[in-house]
């Protein structure tokens, strides 16, 4: 077996500055505000945080549209500023990984410009410009944030694509002098010292030849591509590439965001013998409770069933095993808070059902990751009404759902917004009681969660029973016991609908972990010695085979 690397034993903590912390009371989170915050991530024990985006950029798709690779976005702070964050982690033995986004940038960026500003342009190439075909969009995909994926340019008379909103334009990877130039801008990254990079929809950058039509759902105007630009001819060629240009330069850790992979796919994104990245983050499970109509996509409400989500993610936990690497999340800036989807967010169980998650996936094995406030039991922002969202998504796809596509009501979308839109997890970090949690002291940039006074900081780390110290505990077990890394991964009684239980398996030692996943008090029995430790549980005692509503516990014993 190969050794492990430090990345595979690393838990990492996610960060959106706009909503962590305001440093100068401007009612944006910025890098001071991180820097003042990092004893908070230190206690917590992850050993790297991932930031996203800090760029330059027009922020039409908050940061995702980079103007200017190399530069800080001044709402952030300067490089300067930066530059202090990364020793100050470093300081604390905490690493910095990168956001990556070069799938396309924004276009504002002085590519872009150049590329637009005439056909001969030598950067016209950068980007994906394509004649009409009869009068109308070369093909008919759809963005991914609604509407044709295709923006018709009038000085030259041809459409660029745009896989994400209009003012990010599809950077064109079969350009080798565009490769050159990410490639460059990244090792700069490097040479800085920082610890990694998030690759934003890596599984993007090579699209199809001939850029062909997708199955177009009866009814439909546009489709969506994901089946024809994800894991496109060439993307392995320009990840090993890039790997040899860029990534053996450093003690990196890599981590592709990759849309529309199944496991196949993964293990060639990250296979273990390091070709290409160390991990991806897969999609699955984030779509098990997606709308059966396509049209809708994400856009519904209900809940997602226990038996497929066991067996969505005893499939990556055993099939990657030994060939890859996996990563394990629930939240990020893009999903709604997990306690609010997967859990019970009740006050009687809000507490319970947030650790219950937390142990069922930290104790498989992956990298797991955290985003922020996760650790509190955030939950959904129910408080956000159809005036308060800023995200382009959620603007957007009722603008396409409700008022053109006629698929459901406003009511009703804002049902499902509340249940998946990613504004859920965009509402500041909840530091205190006090005014604006103390996220700031000017107007925050989106309105926070209406439960902070109840859910905070400061009242999680007072409270020796609260999620933080649950998530605490559980990181510390990575880092304390080597069979949360390697164990063997399998589970038990995959038909079961309320309860899930798997062990971890090595040589002479196993982890039991049993999730209730439910109010409900329900009697199982599994099989272990009676002199098994129970090394975690969210309840004060132990009942044996008695399992309390949400109750989740971890034995570990010798075999
Ligand atoms: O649209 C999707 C696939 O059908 C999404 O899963 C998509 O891959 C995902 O939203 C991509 O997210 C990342 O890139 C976006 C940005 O808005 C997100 O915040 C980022 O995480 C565009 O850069
Ligand atoms: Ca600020």
């Amino acid at each position: 077996t190969p050794a492990i690397k430090w990345w595979q034993k690393a838990v990492v903590y996610q960060i959106y500055p706009r909503s962590f912390q305001d440093s100068n009371q401007d009612g944006i989170g910025d890098l001071k505000g991180i820097e003042n915050r990092l004893d908070y991530v230190q206690k917590l024990g992850a050993d790297v945080i991932w930031l996203n985006p800090v760029y330059d950029s027009p922020n039409k798709d908050n940061g995702y549209d980079i103007s200017d690779y190399e530069a800080i976005n001044p709402e952030f702070g300067t490089m300067a500023d930066f530059d202090d964050l990364l020793a100050a982690a470093h300081q604390r033995g905490i690493k910095i990984v990168m956001d990556l986004v070069v799938n396309h940038s924004s276009d504002q960026h002085q590519w872009f410009i150049e590329s637009r500003s005439s056909k001969d342009n030598p950067k016209r190439d950068f980007y994906i410009w394509r004649d009409p075909v009869d009068g109308h969009e070369p093909n008919n995909w759809s963005s991914f944030f609604s509407g044709s994926a295709w923006k018709f340019d009038e000085a030259s008379g041809q459409y660029y694509l745009h896989l994400f909103v209009e003012g990010q334009p599809d950077l064109n990877w079969e350009n080798e002098a565009l490769r050159d130039e990410v490639y460059q801008m990244m090792n700069r990254w490097v040479d800085k010292g920082i610890d990694g990079f998030r690759m934003d929809v890596v599984s993007m950058l090579s699209k199809p030849t001939g850029l062909p039509d997708a199955p177009l759902p009866a009814g439909n105007t546009y489709a969506n591509p994901v089946s024809l630009t994800a894991n496109g001819p060439h993307i392995h060629e320009y990840l090993q590439e890039m790997r040899e240009k860029v990534l053996n330069n450093g003690d990196l850790m890599t981590v592709g965001e990759t849309s529309g992979v199944d496991i196949d796919n993964a293990r060639k994104y990250a296979d273990i013998d390091g070709s290409e990245l160390n991990m991806v983050f897969q999609f699955e499970h984030m779509g098990l409770d997606d709308n059966a109509n396509p049209a809708l996509g994400k856009w519904d409400n209900q809940p997602v069933s226990l038996v497929a989500l066991k067996e969505n993610l005893s499939k990556w936990q055993t099939e990657m095993e030994g060939q890859s690497w996996n990563s394990l999340y629930w939240d990020n800036h893009d999903q709604p808070r997990i306690v609010s989807r997967f859990g019970d967010d009740s006050p009687a169980y809000r507490v319970k059902s947030a650790k219950m998650l937390a142990t069922l996936l930290h104790m498989m094995q992956g990298t797991p990751y955290i985003y922020q406030g996760e650790e509190l039991g955030m939950t959904n922002a129910y408080n956000l009404g159809w005036d308060d969202f800023d995200d382009v998504e959620i603007i957007n796809g009722r603008e396409f759902v409700v008022n053109r596509e006629h698929l459901v009501d406003d009511d009703t979308m804002l049902d499902y917004v509340h249940y998946k839109g990613r504004d859920n997890a965009r509402t500041p970090m909840q530091w205190s009681a006090a005014d604006n949690a103390a996220f700031t002291t000017a107007t925050p940039w989106i309105k926070l969660n209406a439960n902070y006074p109840q859910i905070n900081v400061e009242q999680a780390l007072a409270d020796p029973d609260s999620v933080f110290y649950h998530y605490q505990k559980l990181i510390k077990l990575r880092h304390d016991l080597p069979l949360v890394t390697t164990g063997h991964y399998h589970l038990l009684d995959p038909e079961d609908d309320q309860v899930f239980a798997y062990q971890r398996l090595d040589d002479g030692e196993a982890l039991l972990v049993i999730a209730n996943f439910t109010a409900e008090t329900v009697e199982r029995t599994y099989d272990y010695p009676d002199n098994a430790d129970l090394l975690l549980s969210n309840y004060q005692d132990d009942q044996g085979s008695t399992l309390r509503p949400y109750e989740a516990k971890i034995y570990y014993y010798q075999k």
